[in-house]
């Protein structure tokens, strides 16, 4: 598929996808979510790629769902298109690890589509917010739900009632993101991150991936007993005896993804 809306590279093991809108700092709209969720898909099929990072421009990661192309829209037309949620679902089904490098405004849906990826790694002039409430409208895919998760219900109640910005600092406190750095250093930082990743077996990652998102469904005792089991499963893969005889061995693993 070519794309128009976003640019995709893959390099050393690391897919790069960037939202490429920059007339509308990058706003989600039909055609940029359906190639989105295109290229992370082929990213889970590329058995190069081990790990996945998805961008913006400086200004803006994404300011929000396309304003202007949903302000005609009815009730009636956004419940039978069922807005955004097969690109959505496709999105959350990819297995690799996704980093979110955010830079500027991640607004609305570009502050839920950074909380879809498993971490986000944002710059200094990072500012994330859930404005839809100004438009006479809440947030749609995450911003009521994965927020009050990642930062409790106080800041997502403030951020969803006020509409208001917060900035990378304030972020990092809430724990929203895991990392802040200075601009010019975001895509070094993330995709060094990500090429850290791509090191390590990918069973384990998938494994993570899949019992850290199992935690925001199930009680306490089900993701302890999920995640011992899982743990327990990893001892029947090679990469298992490799990394722990590296350990002994004192030298770096191999891991061979079995
Ligand atoms: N949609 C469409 N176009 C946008 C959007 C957007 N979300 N954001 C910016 N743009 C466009 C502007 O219209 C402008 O285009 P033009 O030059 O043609 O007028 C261009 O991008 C540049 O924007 P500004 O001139 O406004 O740039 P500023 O630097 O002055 O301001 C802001 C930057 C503060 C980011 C400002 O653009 C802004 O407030 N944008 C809107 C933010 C917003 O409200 N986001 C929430 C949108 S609603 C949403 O995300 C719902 C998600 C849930 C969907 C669920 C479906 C089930």
């Amino acid at each position: 598929m070519a794309y128009e809306t976003i640019i995709v590279e893959v390099e050393d093991h690391v897919a790069l996808v960037k939202l490429n809108r920059p007339d509308a700092l990058n706003a989600l709209n039909a055609q940029l979510l359906t190639e989105l969720a295109d290229a992370l898909t082929a990213a889970q099929a590329n058995e190069k790629v081990r790990c996945i990072v998805l961008t913006g421009s400086e200004k803006a990661f994404a300011a929000g769902a396309d304003i202007k192309m949903m302000s005609e829209k009815s009730f009636v037309d956004v419940f039978m298109e069922d807005l955004f949620t097969p690109e959505t679902d496709q999105i959350l089904r990819v297995r690799k690890p996704i980093i979110a490098a955010v830079s500027g405004y991640a607004l609305g849906g570009g502050c839920e589509l950074a909380m879809m990826c498993d971490f986000i790694i944002a710059s200094d002039t990072a500012k994330f917010g859930q404005p839809e409430i100004n438009l006479g409208v809440m947030a749609g895919i995450g911003g009521t739900q994965r927020l009050t998760r990642a930062i409790g219900k106080a800041k997502a109640m403030d951020m969803n009632l006020t509409g208001r910005f917060m900035g990378a600092e304030e972020a990092e406190r809430a724990g929203l993101i895991s990392r802040i750095v200075p601009v010019k250093k975001l895509m070094e930082e993330a995709l060094g991150a990500a090429a850290k990743i791509a090191e390590k077996s990918m069973i384990t990652t998938a494994a993570i991936k899949e019992s850290v998102n199992r935690s925001f469904e199930v009680t306490l005792a089900e993701g302890l007993l999920f995640e011992r089991r899982v743990f327990h499963s990893l001892f029947a893969t090679e990469d298992q005896k490799e990394g722990m005889s590296a350990f002994v061995d004192k030298r770096t693993p191999q891991f061979r993804d079995r």
